[in-house]
């Protein structure tokens, strides 16, 4: 079955979030609407942004104000006291400030076609994803026109091709542009300038091959008389991942203009090819059918037709929003470039929400959930760099906040950062205590490059990037937490459940991440080899956690002291999105069938919590309830994230659009298929009963196992596991007499037919 979104009339192109469809390579994004008059082109790069060091900004410091660790000790103490009151009138203290920045628009280009009048026949614009290839298509007054557009991760570089059955004319011309000099250069319009707030350099081309004429006035250009016009745009910026000038040094134009000539040389032809080979040896990996009936629908009719329960419509669009999730991962996130963002790379605004940016209270590490189980472990190589990238001015927030210093005698000591961070290293507390203090966000982020190693079994990955960032993780948590004599555990503190209730000691959320945490890093250790005094420190420390406790109530406690009379209960919201107490549930694996009390203790909070809620806690909702292996309710939760947080072109909705929802939605579908955090790989852990049958292929399952089944009727029919490396696994899996086991040995390189 093909995998393509599409549509049978234009987009509005007012519209950006619900109607363009995407195009990316990583560092380069372009949104089309289709609209056959006038088309809006909507154009990013990733590194495009406001905010950081700059001449204007001299005494830029990432956000962190000096010397806070004292009142964070104050705030600990009166908190240890029971004095809320007045540890709470010190939390203004405990916040940074300053110019965080945002991810910038590049500029739309706004094309104007000169077209016979008429009535527009035989239209359709699609992102065909088993392709990787944008192409609107139309007839108007007996013209035929198609317009096709692509993004290369191989060339850096994205081309646009207008053809038409007869000669025509149109104009380019950019829009919404930054203070900037547009200029040509032989055949190439440059769009040459500077981001106002931080002089940020950058350079855009879009090198003009047509077979008509070509003109060129000051903001655009006009092509006359054409049947072909292909254009090569490409862009770059100075921006570099590096503290503390995050500047190349480089003009942006010695990057862009070596790109576009080559690519015009290579052409067309040649320049998909090498996209289609690099995107399809990611993408191609993985298939996936539910049952067998599909509905070939556009997408705003399928939608529809899903929401109102359309059998065919639910195997189709599940099936297209899964590969729509790894679309847009690979398109947005390869390595090089910085890590998806809010809206992965595509932005339509100099003020975009949230800043655009990397938020790790949930959003950038579900971001990364589906990069690992749908087998695009490459992907997530840009978030490894994005977090060593933080470790530095991360060293500074730990001085300034936690009192943990690192110097020549004690280098790499610790580093830390909080809900917001941004490509300038901004790891200091957001400007609120309330929503911008999440001191255990970097633990949570730590699971998300572990398990790439988990996953993938590379350990030269493993040794060089992953393991020194873990380890200066753990560092810093072993010198953070504090014993508390009430609770009689080792305890963060203050903690902040995730924009949720009062400020407390220790809550889950906070002492499960760091758990978690320290687990794998004993863990990565042991993979190492790797054994001395700070693996017997946390061995020590581990125990002295104790991160889960039942409440009165029968559910999970989200905070410890949930039970004792002064707690604040008007603070409680029981229907908020955040799920931050059940992170050892998922993604964290703390929470199992072998822990069933706290199990069903989790069951009983997400219950409590609801199924209806924006769209990235739709998806976390989803894979929440996939761990628990109730497939009925996984998929409720599903159908409740397509159809009720998902806009026409598919992209997740908060709203507004967030990316997140989309990756956390693919995530979940895999985690509904194939798990494997409890040491041994099950397959169809949480199928519900609207997936009577289905295939998939290419699975992936820690161990670096990948995994290809069939099921009818809830049982396995077909399944075979392979290995690159080789290894040991016990898979499981549904049969019509109930669950079989088999234990494998695969040598490397191998495949395993089970049955
Ligand atoms: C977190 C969430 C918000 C939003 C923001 C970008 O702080 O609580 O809902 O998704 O990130």
């Amino acid at each position: 079955m093909s995998n393509i979104i599409w549509f049978d009339k234009e987009g509005d192109l007012t519209k950006w979030e619900s109607q363009c469809l995407p195009i990316g390579n990583g560092y380069l994004g372009a949104s089309m609407f289709g609209g056959v008059r006038c088309e809006r082109i909507v154009l990013n790069e990733k590194s495009l942004w406001a905010g950081g060091p700059c001449k204007n900004r001299p005494d830029y410091r990432g956000g962190n104000k000096r010397g806070r660790y004292k009142y964070v000790a104050e705030v600990q103490k009166l908190l240890a006291d029971g004095d809320y009151e007045n540890a709470v009138k010190l939390l203004p203290e405990l916040t940074g400030d300053g110019d965080f920045g945002a991810y910038q628009l590049l500029c739309d280009a706004v094309l104007d076609f000169d077209l016979p009048d008429g009535e527009i026949k035989d239209y359709m614009r699609k992102l065909d994803l088993d392709k990787s290839l944008y192409s609107c298509e139309f007839t108007l007054g007996g013209v035929r026109c198609s317009r096709e557009a692509f993004a290369s991760y191989p060339d850096r570089v994205i081309a646009f091709r207008f053809s038409c059955s007869e000669k025509m004319n149109f104009t380019l011309k950019l829009e919404k542009i930054h203070p900037s000099r547009i200029f040509t250069e032989d055949d190439t319009l440059v769009y040459n300038g500077t981001v106002e707030d931080n002089g940020m350099r950058f350079d855009a081309r879009f090198k003009v091959i047509t077979d008509g004429g070509l003109e060129i006035f000051s903001e655009g250009i006009f092509v006359r008389g054409a049947s072909e016009t292909v254009i090569y745009f490409t862009a770059a910026t100075d921006y570099e991942m590096n503290y503390p000038a995050y500047r190349s040094g480089t003009a942006p134009e010695a990057v862009t203009a070596p790109i576009v000539k080559s690519a015009a040389e290579k052409g067309w032809e040649a320049l998909y090819s090498t996209h289609y080979a690099d995107y399809s040896a990611l993408y191609d990996r993985v298939t996936l059918r539910l049952n067998s009936d599909i509905a070939v629908l556009p997408a705003d009719k399928l939608l529809a037709a899903y929401r109102g329960g359309d059998r065919s419509a639910m195997n189709s669009l599940e099936t297209l929003y899964f590969q729509y999730g790894r679309y847009l991962l690979i398109s947005s996130s390869r390595g090089g470039a910085l890590p998806a963002n809010l809206q992965g790379v595509w932005n339509e605004s100099n003020t975009p929400p949230w800043c655009c940016d990397y938020h790790i209270n949930v959003n950038l590490q579900m971001n990364y959930w589906g990069a690992y189980n749908t087998n695009l472990a490459e992907t997530a190589l840009p978030l490894i760099d994005f977090l060593d990238s933080l470790r530095e001015p991360g060293r500074v927030t730990a001085a300034e906040y936690y009192n943990i210093v690192s110097d020549e005698n004690n280098p790499e000591n610790g580093w830390t950062a909080h809900t917001q961070c941004s490509p300038f290293g901004w790891t200091a507390p957001g400007w609120e205590f309330y929503w911008g203090w999440s001191t255990a966000a970097v633990a949570w982020l730590m699971q998300n490059i572990w398990e790439y190693y988990e996953f993938t079994g590379d350990k030269k990955t493993l040794r060089e990037r992953i393991f020194p960032i873990m380890r200066e993780s753990v560092r810093f948590y072993t010198q953070w937490l504090r014993y508390d004599e009430k609770q009689d555990r080792l305890v963060s503190t203050p903690t902040y459940s995730p924009e949720h209730g009062p400020v407390t000691v220790g809550n889950t959320y906070e002492q499960s991440l760091i758990e978690q945490l320290f687990i794998d890093f004993l863990a990565a250790s042991g993979e190492l080899s790797e054994d001395g005094e700070l693996q017997n420190k946390v061995r020590g420390m581990l125990p002295k956690l104790k991160p889960y406790h039942v409440g009165k109530t029968g559910l999970l406690k989200e905070w410890f002291e949930e039970d004792e009379p002064d707690f604040d209960h008007s603070q409680i919201q029981h229907g908020h999105r955040h799920l931050s107490h059940l992170m050892g549930l998922y993604p964290g694996k703390r929470i199992t069938s072998s822990t069933p009390e706290v199990m069903n203790a989790a069951k009983m909070s997400m219950n409590d919590r609801g199924d209806e809620s924006t769209g990235w806690a739709r998806a976390y909702r989803l894979n929440l309830w996939a761990r628990t292996g109730d497939g009925n309710r996984a998929h409720k939760l599903l159908r409740g994230l397509l159809g009720d947080c998902t806009f026409e072109n598919l992209w997740d909705f908060h709203p507004p659009f967030q990316i997140d929802g989309n990756f956390g939605g693919s995530a979940g579908i895999a985690e509904m298929l194939l798990q494997s955090h409890e040491g041994v790989i099950r397959l169809l852990p949480a199928v519900p009963s609207e997936w009577q049958s289905g295939a998939f292929t290419g699975l992936r399952a820690r161990g670096g196992f990948v995994v290809g089944a069939e099921w009818e009727n809830g049982a396995v029919t077909s399944l075979n596991v392979s290995s690159k490396s080789g290894g040991e696994c016990t898979v499981t899996f549904p049969t019509s007499g109930g669950v079989s086991a088999a234990r494998l040995k695969i040598k490397a390189g191998e495949t395993v037919k089970i049955m």
